[in-house]
C-alpha cells in the first residue's frame, strides 16, 4: 500500500512534478523539414546494432502529433515537461540554422506555456549531427565549440520562455556506452577514446554556459547525470573500495570535475594510460557554477573486488524490471545523502528521470502495469525519505511520458506511463499514468 505522509514536501508546491522524453526516442520524421542525419540514424542503419533492426524514422510520430501529445501531457496534470532538442533539426549543415527546426520547438514550448506547463529543455540527448561525427565526433575538440555555438543559438531564440536548460543528458552514456562499451552510437570500444569524449562533453557544457546565462538570465542552467550507486558485496575493505571505485569511474567521473575542477584522483591513478588530452584551463571551464544537477536514477549495482581489486558486478536475484534492472529504491535515498557528503557545494537537485521498463500489453483497452505503478510508489517514498534527511531536491520527472525507442533495445522495452500502439499510434494512459493523474489531482485539490 502506498502511504506517503500527508504533510510530505512532495505533496506541496513548489516541488515540481513532470514527465520526460527525448527527441530521437519519440519524434520520428527524421528527414522532415530539412533535418539532417544523426549518429543514431546511422547506428540504427548498421546491421546488428539495434534489436530487430528498429530505428527512429517513425518512433511515436510525435513530430506530426504535437498538439495531441501536448493535450495528453496536460491531461496528466503535471507541472513540467522535460524534452530535448534535436541538434540535426536546428543545424542541419555546419553554420546553417534551420528555421523549420526552430519553429517546431517554438510550437512545443508555446503550447506548453499555453497549457500552464513549464518547459524543461535539454540541449543534447545523444543525437549528434552525423557530419560532426564524420570529423571525429566527441573525440574532436572542435565538437565542443560547435556545441557552444548551437547552445547559444537555441537559448538566444527561446530565452526565458524556458524555465530550465540542461546542456547534456547523461554524458556518461554518450562517452562510455558510445566509446567504451560500444552498444550506443557511435559504437567504439576503446577506453582512451571514451575518456577523451567524456572530457570534450564536459568542456562543451562549460563552454556553453556563459552565453546560455546571458540569453536566458532568469532560467536555471545545469546538466543531467546518471548514477548507479554501488553496494559492496561484503564489509571487506577490498569490496568497499571496489564499490566506490565503480562509482568514481561512473557517475562521479562527471560530477567530480563539475564540483571540484579535477577528475577523481583514484581513477586517474589507476587508468593513467587512458587519460584525456586537455588544454590548460579546461577544468576551470568545466567547473563553472551551475544552478542544478539533474539526477537520473533507475537501479543500483552490487560490487565485489575482482582481479587486482577491480570492481566486478555481482548479479542479484531480487525483483527486476523487464529490462533486467534490480528494483532498489533505497539506493536513491542513499545516493542523495552520499552526494551531499562527497560534494558540499552541490547545487539543488532535480530527479530528472526515474522509471521502469514494464512491457505489460494492452488488454481490453487497459494496460495494468502494476509493477511500474509499484516502482513509482516506492521511489516516491525514497524521494520523500531523502527530503526528510535534508536533501535539497526540487523536482521529480517520470521517465517516460510514453513508450518510445529504447536505444539498442529498439521498441522491445516500454518505459511509458502512456502506452503507444506503434501500428496505429494510438496513445492509452496506463494504470501507472492513472496513478500519476490521481496523485497530482489530490495535490492540486489540497492547494485550493
Ligand atoms: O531511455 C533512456 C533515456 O534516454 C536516458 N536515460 C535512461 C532511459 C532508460 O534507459
Amino acid at each position: 500500500m502506498f502511504v506517503l505522509p500527508s504533510d510530505s514536501t512532495l505533496r506541496q508546491k513548489p516541488f515540481v512534478f513532470g514527465v520526460a522524453t527525448a527527441s530521437f526516442q519519440i519524434e520520428g520524421a527524421n528527414t522532415a523539414d530539412g533535418r539532417c542525419e544523426s549518429i543514431w540514424d546511422r547506428f540504427c542503419a548498421t546491421p546488428g546494432k539495434v534489436l530487430n533492426g528498429d530505428d527512429g524514422s517513425v518512433a511515436c510520430d510525435h513530430y506530426n502529433r504535437l498538439e495531441q501529445d501536448l493535450d495528453l501531457i496536460q491531461e496528466l496534470g503535471v507541472d513540467a515537461y522535460r524534452f530535448s532538442i534535436a541538434w540535426p533539426r536546428i543545424e542541419p549543415m555546419p553554420g546553417q540554422w534551420n528555421e523549420a527546426g526552430f519553429q517546431f520547438y517554438e510550437r512545443l514550448i508555446d503550447g506548453l506555456i499555453a497549457r500552464g506547463i513549464q518547459p524543461y529543455l535539454t540541449l543534447y540527448h545523444w543525437d549528434l549531427p552525423q557530419y560532426l561525427e564524420d570529423k571525429g565526433g566527441w573525440i574532436n575538440r572542435e565538437t565542443a565549440y560547435a556545441f557552444a555555438t548551437y547552445a547559444n543559438k537555441v537559448t538566444e531564440r527561446f530565452g526565458d520562455k524556458v524555465v530550465s536548460y540542461a546542456t547534456f543528458n547523461e554524458p556518461l552514456c554518450s562517452a562510455f556506452v558510445g566509446y567504451r562499451w560500444g552498444s550506443h552510437a557511435p559504437g567504439y570500444q576503446d577506453e582512451r577514446l571514451a575518456y577523451q569524449a567524456a572530457h570534450h562533453l564536459l568542456l562543451a557544457h562549460g563552454l556553453a554556459l556563459p552565453s546560455m546565462r546571458n540569453n536566458a538570465s532568469n532560467a536555471q542552467h545545469g546538466i543531467v547525470l546518471n548514477f548507479t550507486p554501488a553496494y559492496p558485496l561484503t564489509d571487506s575493505e577490498a569490496d568497499k573500495q571496489a564499490a566506490r571505485f565503480s562509482e568514481l569511474d561512473g557517475g562521479d567521473w562527471f560530477l567530480h570535475p563539475l564540483m571540484t575542477a579535477e577528475y577523481p584522483p583514484e581513477v586517474v591513478a589507476a587508468h593513467t594510460e587512458f587519460m584525456p588530452t586537455q588544454m590548460p584551463g579546461d577544468l576551470a571551464i568545466i567547473a563553472r557554477p551551475i544552478d542544478f544537477i539533474g539526477v537520473n536514477y533507475y537501479t543500483r549495482c552490487v560490487i565485489k573486488a575482482g582481479d587486482n581489486g577491480k570492481p566486478d558486478v555481482v548479479e542479484q536475484s531480487s525483483p527486476k524490471t523487464d529490462i533486467g534492472w534490480e528494483i532498489y529504491p533505497d539506493a536513491l535515498t542513499r545516493l542523495m545523502s552520499d552526494m551531499k557528503i562527497h560534494y558540499p557545494n552541490l547545487p539543488p537537485i532535480f530527479i530528472t528521470e526515474n522509471g521502469a521498463a514494464d512491457n505489460t500489453e494492452k488488454v481490453d483497452g487497459q494496460v495494468n502495469d502494476d509493477m511500474r505503478t509499484d516502482y513509482y510508489q516506492q521511489h516516491l517514498l525514497a524521494v520523500h525519505n531523502a527530503l526528510a534527511d535534508g536533501a535539497d531536491i526540487r523536482g521529480y520527472f517520470a521517465w517516460s511520458l510514453m513508450d518510445n525507442f529504447e536505444w539498442a533495445y529498439g521498441y522491445s522495452q516500454r518505459f511509458g506511463i502512456v502506452h503507444v500502439d506503434y501500428a496505429t499510434q494510438q496513445r492509452t494512459v496506463k494504470k501507472s499514468g492513472q496513478f500519476w493523474q490521481a496523485f497530482l489531482a489530490a495535490r492540486a485539490a489540497t492547494e485550493r
